[in-house]
């Protein structure tokens, strides 16, 4: 190569080297004017999930490139279309499976130094400080300002309203005796409060980006499912200190987030579902775990992810689907081992199935973030048995033993004010709800006893509105700012056909 040549190449690599810098920093502007809102500047996660390149592997870049341009279903995530151009979308995506320049940790000496106990356990009051029923007591999240408020669940007035940390996702869940607590933040941060003396006991921030937490049905444990890092982390649930940091990986290397974890208290074991390795962890904390201080885990190879999931009342079967319009399946937990696979189309939403007896036999019914539909399984031929149509794909749905009503919401679209009565005895739809017209209603939650059915209006000037659950007829309204999920005492520890848990 002439002299000439070879300085011509330099430039050319120079000025290519100076527009991938003015690229990707231009990407960046995009990035934080746009996305880091929810994703967060450091891309790694805040309302939104972690963005890097290690979290997108199921995520092939042309479609990142469709999410981008036109949004993602049942997610906050909007489509961007008419706001950027293709070559901005192209670039946000280049930018968001570009590595960061370090590898994101959290283990036991971050979780460490994060740890508050804010009052032993040995101080806390022997008997409630209020005159609640403590069995009849609900949480309620309100999301709109982050705050949680503790709701007597016979007269419905509230106890307290205490600050919670940033987004609380996935619901909390109650110690085995129902006096505690556990919230878990989408940015890690998990508390434990004291339903008696209504104040906070201990908190720890066990992840960086978290999906949710289970308690052991012993109340010994809390486990932790992060998104960011791979990892599940096991905390003493007296006083959350952190026991173990489980690595999310499979024998080859490959490492995974974690789709949601469980507890599964008649098998004295965690059950997690992995989102990025077709497999089931078991992770027993009874006699076989705990004592030998082991923890072990079983592992359970699957034909597909599962990013959603739920059991039947023996928590022999675990019910779940990958969310991607393709079938469900059913994993026999005791053979450890698919057993049938279901038609399940579209994303169902399984973490909010519910079970009853129809006409004898057991069933299982679920809403659908992409279809408005409610498929009704018979749950000893996994056949579907009926496709309820609904106004519109919905989130969550509830029910009681002692209702025969289940309640659906139609979280997406023009209905979103709307909310389905279905009776459970005919699989029709009885009563539509509209009770904020163009508010979204969604997420119903029965008292202990299934009187009385509360939903939320998703709203900065939101409320729970408490419904009669026999007459379908309002009978208060609390204000709240967007209140999201509510949980009752007695429905969660006594694990409830018509509720999650
Ligand atoms: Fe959730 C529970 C997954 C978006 C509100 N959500 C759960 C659970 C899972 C899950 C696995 C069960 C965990 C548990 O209870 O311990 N959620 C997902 C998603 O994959 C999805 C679609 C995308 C995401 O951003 O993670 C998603 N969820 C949302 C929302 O956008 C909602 C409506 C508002 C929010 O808080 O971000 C939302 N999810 C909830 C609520 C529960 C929940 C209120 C608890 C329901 C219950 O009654 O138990």
């Amino acid at each position: 190569m002439c002299r000439f040549s070879r300085i011509l190449k330099l430039v050319l690599i120079l000025l290519w080297g100076l527009g991938s810098v003015a690229n990707a920093s231009s990407a960046m502007t995009l990035f934080k004017k746009n996305c880091a809102e929810c994703h967060g500047e450091d891309r790694l996660g805040r309302m939104g999930p972690a963005l890097l390149p290690q979290n997108l592997s199921r995520l092939k870049k042309a479609q990142a490139v469709e999410v981008v341009t036109h949004g993602r279903p049942s997610t906050q995530m909007p489509p961007f279309a008419g706001r950027l151009s293709e070559q901005q979308i192209r670039s946000l995506v280049d930018l968001v499976y570009t590595p960061l320049p370090y590898t994101p940790t959290w283990g036991k000496e971050q979780m460490a130094a994060t740890h508050k106990v804010f009052i032993p356990l040995s101080r806390l009051p022997s008997k409630p400080v209020h005159h609640a029923d403590p069995m009849n007591m609900f949480v309620v999240v309100e999301l709109g300002d982050h705050h949680a408020t503790i709701l007597d669940g016979d007269t419905f007035e509230p106890l307290t309203r205490v600050k919670t940390h940033f987004a609380l996702h996935g619901g909390p869940k109650y110690s085995p005796d129902g006096r505690f607590v556990y919230f878990g933040s989408r940015d890690g941060w998990v508390s434990k409060f004291d339903m008696w003396s209504l104040q906070y006991v201990a908190e720890i921030r066990a992840g960086i980006n978290t999906r949710n937490l289970a308690v052991s049905g012993d109340g010994r444990y809390v486990m932790v499912a992060n998104y960011l890092p791979h990892t599940l982390v096991l905390l003493d649930a007296s006083d959350l200190t952190p026991i173990r940091v489980i690595p999310v990986r499979e024998d080859g290397g490959k490492e995974s987030r974690v789709s949601a974890v469980y507890d599964a208290s008649p098998r004295h074991s965690f059950v997690a579902a992995l989102k990025d390795i077709p497999e089931v962890w078991e992770i027993a904390y009874g006699k076989q775990g705990a004592q030998a201080g082991s923890f072990p885990i079983r592992r359970i190879r699957l034909d597909d992810y599962l990013d959603d999931f739920f059991f039947d009342q023996s928590y022999r079967l675990l019910i779940g689907a990958a969310r991607d319009d393709k079938q469900g399946q059913v994993i026999d937990l005791d053979r450890g081992r698919p057993v049938a696979s279901l038609d399940l189309g579209g994303m169902p939403h399984l973490g909010s199935g519910i079970t009853w007896n129809y006409r004898g036999r057991p069933v299982l019914a679920t809403p659908n973030l992409a279809k408005g539909e409610i498929s009704v399984i018979d749950m000893q031929t996994w056949q579907t048995i009926k496709r309820i149509k609904t106004d519109g794909p919905g989130f969550f749905m509830r029910s009681h033993e002692n209702t025969p009503y289940a309640w659906v919401d139609v979280f997406f679209g023009p209905h979103r004010d709307e909310v389905h009565v279905i009776d459970k005895r005919t699989l029709e739809i009885v009563k539509t709800l509209r009770p904020v017209p163009g508010k979204t209603a969604a997420h119903v939650e029965f008292d202990k006893d299934g009187r009385h059915a509360l939903l939320s209006i998703w709203d900065m000037d939101g409320a729970v509105i408490v419904y009669d659950a026999r007459t379908l007829k309002e009978v208060k309204r609390l204000p709240m700012v967007k209140p999201s999920g509510k949980y009752n005492v007695h429905n969660k520890i006594t694990r409830s056909a018509g509720t999650s848990h």
